[in-house]
């Protein structure tokens, strides 16, 4: 009831200045100076984490705060979302699942705080990834912490067994990966004397043949040329991906149904020993590992290794993900002022110390995890009631983990090889996608998009499969521009800043 009228009377100032306390507005510094932070978060069972939860009295501490949750169901999260928006009764901090057009629309018509100018006064919010702001930027400004995820995730797992067989035991090449694919499809890399195995596996997602793109210098779907803003399907370096992989497709060296062939059975061939490669995100590797240590434990012990990329004659790249999960943007019915913004700021900068994102990553300290010898032990046989996941259910969807300050686990080698193509490679590696924001209000990708990739990602399956030539791919591409195509990389162009 309270709630409703909280919501009416804020609906009847909308539009005028408001002057009174809204529903989500109890953010001022208190006498104590402890901080009172309304955060809206997430509960996907319906039953979050407690008001007095150990975990939550300890992030309270450490941040110098009380947090008043405001729980909203994953399931209708959108409804409620929009609900609060429209009614200006948000708390100050803000779990955002998704940068959707209403949300892009409340941004602009200023529900959030720009905090572009804002995250360099912070120790941990100034470190973001300067690839995921892009990613995460509307119009050319910030509006959130990205709820962030690892950048640096792609990666190439490979039969380390069969390339020490091949004299390449960690691929730094395109021609080295030529190379052990060669080998593994016409060298009997497993021994029983008969042709049984293959180079590398795709299926029909079309990430393998755009992460070989970035590594030949092709970009992420745009580049930048001469100031405009070009197709990557324009680019050389895109040429010469789709000509390595005709090569590959041509001798067999991959799977010849992947056009069709699904993604859930993608894994299948390196995960029962036919196939020696795949290129994806590297925890997958830890799949493939344990696949095969389930067949034969003695015989593929080490057999699964994964880099982060190989270099062409163009340099070395690699494909980034997008880098996060949603955002955590502070609204302006929550945090009235620019002092109420900062104060929220803060609150999230700590929330990325290390003792709070052990919090939010494996519980309380000496009850869900203990830390030895420098690295966090998840403590085993703990029951339903007292996991960590049940108990603390919620609590981390308004975590941003800016920086990976999370004290480490002891991972097995596979894990710490995924680890370390994830937080240990060179950052300056990856490609970002100038034009990543812009399909979010590109009124000719909204209309034309989708009929716009089918042109794209049909012709370049033509041509690695050799059912089109340079001549016909020129051609479809031609078809691109006019369905389209010339539209969009005008509008793009046009909404350069
Ligand atoms: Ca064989």
């Amino acid at each position: 009831m309270k709630r409703t009228m909280v919501l009416l009377l804020s609906m009847c100032l909308m539009g005028g200045t408001l002057l009174f306390a809204g529903g989500g507005s109890q953010n001022k510094g208190s006498a104590d100076g402890v901080y009172d932070a309304t955060v809206l978060s997430i509960t996907f069972t319906g039953q979050p984490i407690a008001d007095n939860a150990q975990a939550k009295l300890e992030m309270e501490k450490i941040t110098n705060s009380r947090i008043k949750f405001t729980w909203v169901s994953n399931s209708n999260y959108e409804d409620k979302l929009n609900t609060m928006m429209a009614s200006g009764s948000l708390p100050a901090v803000v779990a955002l699942t998704g940068l959707t057009p209403s949300v892009i629309n409340n941004i602009r018509a200023g529900a959030f705080w720009d905090i572009t100018d804002e995250i360099k006064n912070y120790e941990y919010l100034k470190q973001t990834n300067p690839i995921t702001i892009n990613n995460l930027s509307i119009d050319g400004r910030l509006y959130g912490l990205p709820r962030a995820r690892q950048v640096a995730r792609n990666g190439i797992t490979y039969r380390r067994d069969w390339a020490i067989k091949a004299g390449i035991p960690e691929p730094k090449t395109t021609d080295d990966i030529y190379r052990l694919l060669k080998y593994f499809t016409e060298n009997d890399p497993d021994g029983n004397g008969i042709k049984d195995t293959y180079g590398m596996t795709w299926c029909k997602y079309d990430g393998p043949l755009d992460i070989i793109t970035t590594w030949f210098g092709g970009g992420n779907q745009w580049v930048e040329q001469n100031g405009k803003y070009v197709p990557y399907m324009f680019t050389q370096g895109y040429l010469d991906a789709m000509n390595f992989a005709k090569r590959l497709y041509s001798e067999g060296l991959i799977n010849d149904d992947f056009a069709s062939r699904d993604t859930a059975i993608w894994a299948d061939d390196i995960n029962s020993g036919r196939s020696g490669m795949y290129i994806d995100v590297a925890d997958q590797a830890q799949r493939t590992d344990n696949a095969l240590l389930q067949l034969d434990t003695a015989k593929y012990t080490d057999a699964i290794w994964v880099i982060n990329s190989v270099s062409s004659p163009a340099g070395l790249f690699n494909l980034p993900t997008v880098g996060y999960s949603g955002l955590v943007a502070i609204s302006k019915s929550g945090a009235k002022t620019v002092e109420d913004m900062r104060r929220a700021l803060q609150f999230i900068d700590r929330t990325n110390t290390t003792e709070a994102m052990n919090l939010f990553t494996y519980g309380v300290p000496g009850v869900h995890f203990d830390i030895v010898d420098g690295y966090a032990v998840r403590r085993t046989g703990l029951s339903d009631a007292e996991a960590a996941n049940n108990v603390n259910e919620g609590f981390n969807q308004f975590m941003t983990s800016v920086t990976n300050s999370t004290t480490p686990e002891k991972l097995s080698r596979i894990r710490q090889q995924v680890y370390d193509v994830q937080y240990k490679s060179d950052m300056g590696i990856l490609v970002a996608n100038p034009c990543i924001t812009f399909s979010n209000s590109s009124k000719v990708y909204t209309e034309k998009g989708s009929d716009l990739d089918t042109i794209r990602r049909d012709a370049r399956v033509q041509y690695v499969v050799g059912q089109i030539n340079e001549a016909g791919w020129r051609a479809a591409m031609n078809t691109w521009l006019s369905a389209g195509g010339q539209a969009l990389i005008d509008e793009y162009n046009s909404m350069k800043k």
